[in-house]
């Protein structure tokens, strides 16, 4: 099977499984494994911030920042595509007791003008407006990056109006490799970070959030309380670092890959892809004029070999990562032309 689902579907390396057996461990609740305080100073250190901390996934990482920035009742502004608002099970109303304003972007990008609409006036019957998260790249506009610019930009505007920043950097080592520009210039205009290794760079498990040390010291508790508490982790750690110093560069193969995807794919008649969202792994594609509905290219994929998964309504997505080769994912846009042969 070619997997072209997502890149949360890697498995671990030889060399990553070998660097994750040697991993040195301890009591990580007690803050005694090493490798995990090894992995948290190395992103602390690449994202420029004072503190980091391991959690389970993307998720959590997400959902605990969300929780650490705000108060029940009050409102996070987000993008309407974004994986806070659609994919992470209403988590922040049910662990946060927040409401998520969601606003449109461009492309995944949110603007200044849509968020300053989206703040509400400081009325007791109102909502507070306390954060606003921004995704990148992101997922389900197709991988898209918001440049460091509007980044900026946004994030001084959302400050100058007493909003925190958070930036859910699942893929932010995308955005990075493919602009030149590093994670310490996009997470100096965010409050906080997640980034998870589990995604392109090929680690069986595990995000990191990092902030201000205080940030980091009430993140540590609502892990516990989350139950994202582990132990000895170092064990996954090892692969995250053996992720960091090995799977980084590498993701530009990916991106090239997911550019001759889109090429092959988008030219077969009925298939739309916006090449202007082709930037980094992922492809949406909208099949709503191929004639057939999208689980049923789905399933015909499958006859042949292929997995991608559903996108948005009458769309598909396909992501590349280091566990499909260029000749596969070439094999895998032929085998796309074929149901229409
Ligand atoms: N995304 C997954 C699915 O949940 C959609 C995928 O296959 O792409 N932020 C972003 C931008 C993500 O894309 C994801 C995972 C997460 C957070 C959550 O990470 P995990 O799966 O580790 O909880």
């Amino acid at each position: 099977m070619i997997d072209l689902r997502s890149d949360t579907v890697t498995r671990p390396s030889a060399g990553m499984r070998e660097a994750m057996s040697r991993g040195e461990v301890g009591d990580d609740v007690f803050g005694e494994d090493p490798t995990v305080k090894a992995l948290q100073e190395r992103i602390a250190g690449m994202l420029g911030k004072e503190a980091a901390l391991y959690v389970p996934s993307g998720t959590m990482g997400n959902q605990i920042c969300i929780k650490v920035h705000t108060q029940a009742g009050d409102e996070v502004i987000a993008e309407r595509g974004s994986h806070v608002f659609n994919y992470e099970t209403a988590g922040a109303a049910f662990l946060s007791a927040v409401q998520i304003h969601p606003v449109e972007g461009q492309r995944g990008v949110l603007g200044i003008e849509e968020v300053r609409q989206a703040i509400r006036p400081k009325l007791y019957y109102m909502p507070r407006s306390r954060l606003v998260c921004i995704e990148n790249t992101h997922n389900r506009a197709g991988g898209t990056i918001t440049p460091l610019e509007s980044f900026a930009a946004l994030s001084l505007f959302a400050r100058g109006e007493g909003l925190k920043v958070h930036l859910d950097g699942a893929r932010l080592w995308n955005a990075c490799v493919a602009t030149g520009v590093a994670p310490s210039a996009y997470a100096a205009y965010a409050d906080s970070v997640s980034v998870c290794l589990s995604k392109g760079l090929g680690a069986p498990v595990g995000s990191v959030i990092a902030g201000t040390t205080e940030f980091i010291q009430e993140a540590r508790h609502y892990r516990k309380i989350f139950g994202g508490g582990m132990r000895q982790a170092g064990i996954i750690a090892a692969a995250g670092i053996y992720a960091l110093d090995h799977n980084i560069d590498r993701l530009r193969e990916d991106h090239e890959k997911a550019s001759v995807f889109a090429r092959a794919v988008g030219g077969i008649p009925g298939i739309e892809i916006d090449p202007l969202t082709v930037q980094t792994n992922i492809i949406i594609m909208s099949v709503a004029r191929a004639g057939r509905q999208p689980d049923e290219i789905l399933a015909a994929l499958k006859g042949r070999g292929v997995l991608l998964s559903a996108g948005n309504y009458m769309g598909l997505r396909a992501v590349t990562h280091l566990d499909v080769s260029m000749d596969e994912v070439v094999r895998a846009s032929e085998a796309f032309r074929s149901i229409w042969n």
